[in-house]
């Protein structure tokens, strides 16, 4: 795989806006859990160090990424966050499993983000393997959590440009 990829982690702090007065939601799928509390970390250390107190944070967990949309509309129902970001790995097994995950939960925060007026956050490894996955949860690719932070950040901050 050529080594120019993106680093998940590299950021331009300039362009991050300021997340103090912003509430997000996250939520965080158990499976393949040594990577997912990565990039929970990553995402929680990234919302902080650009101004979102620890109040304004709320986590929940699901059991896999299939479930990520579902407990992303509990949290944006529940406690009216300005963005909700989902976190999860999936990594490509033996079987169509892999497949049908990945469209499941891309097709489930997409369907999110048309219906409310809120950005979800597609905070999510698609990997064919757990290495590919280690290399992007703090690994020499960066952190896919610190990516959907300032993502998180960036479409909170465009949705309130567009109310005013
Ligand atoms: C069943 C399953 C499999 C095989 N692989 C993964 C995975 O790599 N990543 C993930 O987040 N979840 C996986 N799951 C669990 C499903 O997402 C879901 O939790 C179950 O199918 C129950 O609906």
């Amino acid at each position: 795989m050529s080594s120019s990829l993106k680093n998940l982690s590299n950021h331009d702090p300039a362009t991050i806006p300021d997340g103090s007065m912003m509430k997000v939601g996250i939520v965080v799928s158990e499976w393949n859990e040594e990577i997912t509390t990565k990039l929970l970390e990553g995402t929680l250390n990234t919302l902080k160090s650009n101004g979102v107190k620890e109040e304004n944070i709320n986590v929940k967990t699901v059991p896999g990424s299939f479930e990520l949309p579902y407990g992303a509309r509990i949290v944006a129902e529940q406690h009216s966050p300005h963005a909700v970001i989902c976190i999860g790995c999936v990594i490509r097994g033996e079987t169509s499993h892999f497949d049908y995950i990945c469209k499941g939960v891309t097709y489930g925060i997409t369907e999110l983000n048309l219906d409310y007026d809120i950005p979800f956050i597609f905070g999510v490894l698609t990997t064919e393997n757990k290495k590919q996955a280690l290399d992007r949860a703090g690994g020499k690719y960066g952190n896919k959590g610190d990516e959907a932070a300032v993502t998180a950040l960036k479409m909170a901050a465009l949705r309130n440009i567009l109310l005013q």
